[in-house]
C-alpha cells in the first residue's frame, strides 16, 4: 500500500488533518527503538487505499529531538509517495523555510496552508497561485477543523499519484 506522511511544525493541525482523511480507525506504535509514537490509518483517495502516518511535529528537517529524528526516517526511509506538509497560514513566513528544505531534499511535497479560517478573520489574503509557481508544488488551503478544502486537497493528491507515484 502506497503512503501518505502527514509532516510538519507542532500545533499546526497535523491530527486533525490525519482524522480528517482517515475517520476514526487508527493504531498507535511505538517507533522501532524509540519512545516516540506514531499514528496509522488508512484512506481512501479515488479508487486507491493509502497508509496514512501522523508524524511528530518537526521545526527542522535536520533534526534535534527524536521526534524530529523519527519524522525524518520516516520521510527518508519509508519513502511515502505522498508528503503533506500542513503549515499554520498566520505563520507561513516562519513555517515556508521547512518546506524550503522538504524541496532542497529533493522531495516533492504538497503544501497544505491550514488555519486558513484565522487568517480570513485578520483580513489578510494569501495569493495561492503565486506561492504554486515560486514554489512548483501543489499549494492548497485549508480548515481542517471544519473539512473545508479536503476535496480539493484530496484532488491534487491523486493528481500528484498520477505524475509521480
Ligand atoms: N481555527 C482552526 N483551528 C485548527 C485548524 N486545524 C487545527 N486546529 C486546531 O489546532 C490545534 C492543534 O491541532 P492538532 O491537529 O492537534 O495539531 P498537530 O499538528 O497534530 O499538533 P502536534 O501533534 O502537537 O504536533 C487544535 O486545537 C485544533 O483544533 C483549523 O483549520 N482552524
Ligand atoms: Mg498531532
Amino acid at each position: 500500500m502506497r503512503k501518505i506522511a502527514i509532516v510538519g511544525s507542532p500545533n499546526v493541525g497535523k491530527s486533525v488533518m490525519f482524522n480528517n482523511l482517515t475517520g476514526s480507525y487508527a493504531t498507535v506504535s511505538n517507533y522501532p527503538g524509540t519512545t516516540v509514537e506514531v499514528l496509522r490509518g488508512k484512506a481512501r483517495i479515488g479508487s486507491e487505499e493509502f497508509e496514512v502516518i501522523d508524524t511528530p511535529g518537526m521545526y527542522s528537517f535536520l533534526p534535534i529531538t527524536e521526534e524530529e529524528r523519527v519524522s525524518r526516517a520516516i520521510i527518508l526511509d519509508e519513502q511515502p509517495c505522498v508528503i503533506l506538509h500542513i503549515i499554520d497560514a498566520k505563520n507561513l513566513e516562519r513555517m515556508l523555510p521547512l518546506t524550503l528544505q522538504f524541496l532542497e531534499a529533493g522531495l516533492l511535497v504538497i503544501l497544505v496552508l491550514n488555519i486558513i479560517d484565522e487568517v480570513r478573520d485578520l483580513g489578510i489574503n494569501i495569493d495561492v497561485l503565486h506561492l504554486e509557481k515560486e514554489l512548483n508544488i501543489p499549494v492548497v488551503e485549508t480548515v481542517s477543523t471544519t473539512g473545508e478544502g479536503m476535496d480539493i486537497l484530496k484532488g491534487r493528491i491523486e493528481e500528484h499519484v498520477k505524475r509521480f507515484c
